[in-house]
Parts: structure tokens; C-alpha cells; sequence
């Protein structure tokens, strides 16, 4: 017997990749509804190889009888219907930011902290993180059990599909104006991002730091450790999909190259790809369509006590949100939701 499923915002990048995820991992299904906003009733979305399912209008649907709800529609529209799901009874598996710092919604990486979603109970809402942070906290894991982490400074190299579909069409039209030699407006971004990069990813805060940066510190701190300080600089680039990031730990205990290495290569959804020779390390154009976290030149930092850098590659659309919600119903089914 399987599970009644909806999956919100069913027509975004997003949305299109959880239908897959759920498709390609046998997620035990009996019914399965693409929902989202009005303009997109009607139209068509893919469920597997053979299914189609016809888009149905968010607003307007009952969650009464139905069990899970995958949602990545915005923010706003999440804040509307997730707690409107949740109270007719179906667990919400809600990938916007809107319920990430609210204490009685578990923030949830199932290789991290799986424990933390038996907290459902409280709202019937589990909030998916930033995909920054996701591929993150999955490699600093194994790591922080290792030598106790207690400082993360990290830079990301974050793919334009993280804007959503406008802005990946419009890393292709700016780079299509380029060869034709036709005048480059910004929309999505705010300067040009064909042949450029761009250290602004969300709007500024009070501080300086922009909110994607302020997402890394607050996430990982909530589902890692409250005790280690992060501080990160989110960064735009022309890549499709995929976010790398270059991250810097410091430890309390010393920890060797070869202990951190051996540790990565044992953890959860994590693949070391570090061969210290020219193209021996990940990339985002080879991981994207791929599952895990791929960590890379993984070094000492001898410029502090107890330091260590490493390069860390994984598909935002998958295991930055698609996959790791999927995961966390995979827990929710198999432990609390039996059938
Ligand atoms: C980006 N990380 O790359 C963002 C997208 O809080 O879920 C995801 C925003 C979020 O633009």
C-alpha cells in the first residue's frame, strides 16, 4: 500500500524535479497530484516516462486524505498553504525559506540530523533548507564528528537554476545578445551574469551580508550545531546547474588530511573525487543529474591551528532540493507514516 501525494509548485525547476526523484526512487505511491497556481492549471507535467499528470489549481484543493504534500512554489504562497495542508492532515515537506527558523519546524538533511523530524508532529510542517546549505552541512558532517568544528568560512559558486527558469533563460539569452552583438538588459539579476560573475544572491541585510549568506550561518547552525560560526560569501555564476563551494574549517582538535579523507569517503550521500592531479576533482557540468555531494581538494590550512579547505560540488535541483525533500519523506513513510 502506498501514500496519497501532492506535490506543490509541480511546473517550477524544482517542482519538475521532485516528480522525477519520486519517480526514479519508486517512491510508494497510490495517487499523485501536481498542483500550482492558477495561470498554470491545465498544463501538462511529466511523471515518469508514461504518466502525464494535468496541473490542478492549488487554491482551490482539498488536502483532506491525502498523506504528504512536496511544496516549492514562493514563499508567500507556501506561507498560505502549508499550514492549509498541514491542518486537513497531510505532513508538508516545505522547500521555501518561510519556516526554516521557526523553532517547532524541523530543519531537516536526513545524513545530518534525520532524528529531527519526529518534530512534525508539533505544525505537520518540515522545512527543506537552502541548497547552499544542504550540500554544505552533508559534507561538514562526517567532519564536525571527527575533530568538533568550530569556525566555516565558505564561498559559493552558485549555478543561475537557483533563480528558477528565468534566470537560467536568461544566462542564455544574455549569452546569446553577446554572439549577435545585440544590447544586454538585466531582469532577474542585477548586473550582467553571461561572462561575469555576481556577489549578490537575495537582497542585502542591515549587516552588509546578503540573505542567502545570512541563510548559510542560520541553517547550518540549526541542523549541525548551534556552536559553530559560519561565514559565507554567496556568489552568482554563469554555470546552468550545479553550486560548488570552496569551504574552509577550523577545528578544536587536530585533524590530518588523511583522517578527514577516509572519514568523507565513509559518510552518507558523499563522494570524494580528489585525485591532486590536473581535472582530479568535481566539477558542476559532470554532477549535474547526479546524487551526491562531491568533495574535492580536500588540504591542510596551515595558516591556522587546526585548519583544512576542501571544494564541494553537488546538483542544487537534486540533492539541493528535490532529493533531500524526497529523503526526508522516504524517513517520514518508513518511521512514522507506515501504511
Ligand atoms: C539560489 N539558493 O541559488 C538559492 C535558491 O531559500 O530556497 C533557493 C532559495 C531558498 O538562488
Amino acid at each position: 500500500m502506498g501514500y496519497k501525494v501532492a506535490v506543490i509548485g509541480a511546473t517550477g525547476n524544482v517542482g519538475r524535479e521532485i516528480l522525477q526523484t519520486l519517480f526514479e526512487r519508486d517512491f510508494p505511491i497510490d495517487d499523485i497530484v501536481a498542483l500550482a497556481s492558477e495561470r498554470s492549471v491545465g498544463r501538462e507535467v511529466s511523471f515518469g516516462d508514461k504518466k502525464i499528470l494535468k496541473v490542478k489549481d492549488l487554491a482551490k484543493f482539498d488536502f483532506k486524505g491525502w498523506d504528504i504534500a512536496l511544496s516549492s512554489p514562493g514563499a508567500k504562497v507556501s506561507a498560505i498553504h502549508s499550514p492549509r495542508a498541514a491542518a486537513a492532515g497531510c505532513v508538508v515537506i516545505d522547500n521555501t525559506s518561510h519556516f526554516r527558523m521557526e523553532p517547532d519546524v524541523p530543519l531537516v538533511v536526513p545524513e545530518v540530523n534525520p532524528q529531527a523530524i519526529a518534530g512534525y508532529k508539533k505544525r505537520g510542517i518540515i522545512a527543506n533548507p537552502n541548497c547552499s546549505t544542504i550540500q554544505m552541512v552533508v559534507a561538514l558532517k562526517p567532519l564536525h564528528d571527527l575533530g568538533k568544528i568550530t569556525r566555516v568560512v565558505v564561498s559559493t559558486y552558485q549555478s543561475v537554476s537557483g533563480g528558477g527558469k528565468e534566470a537560467m533563460d536568461e544566462l542564455f539569452e544574455q549569452t546569446r545578445a553577446i554572439f549577435v552583438n545585440d544590447a544586454i538588459t538585466p531582469q532577474k539579476f542585477p548586473k550582467q551574469i553571461a561572462f561575469n560573475v555576481i556577489p549578490q544572491i537575495d537582497v542585502f541585510m542591515e549587516d552588509g551580508s546578503t540573505k542567502e549568506e545570512w541563510k548559510m550561518t542560520v541553517e547550518t547552525c540549526k541542523i549541525l550545531d548551534p556552536d559553530i560560526a559560519v561565514h559565507a560569501t554567496c556568489v552568482r555564476v554563469p554555470v546552468f546547474v550545479s553550486h560548488s563551494e570552496a569551504v574552509n574549517v577550523e577545528f578544536a582538535r587536530p585533524v590530518s588530511v588523511e583522517q578527514a579523507t577516509d572519514a568523507l569517503r565513509d559518510a552518507p550521500g558523499v563522494v570524494v573525487l580528489d585525485t591532486r592531479e590536473p581535472g582530479g576533482y568535481a566539477t558542476p557540468i559532470e554532477t549535474t543529474g547526479d546524487d551526491p555531494v562531491f568533495v574535492s581538494r580536500i588540504r591542510k590550512d596551515p595558516t591556522v591551528k587546526n585548519g583544512l579547505s576542501f571544494w564541494c560540488v553537488a546538483d542544487n535541483l537534486r540533492k539541493g532540493a528535490a532529493l533531500n525533500a524526497v529523503q526526508i519523506a522516504e524517513v517520514l513513510a518508513r518511521d512514522y507514516l507506515k501504511k
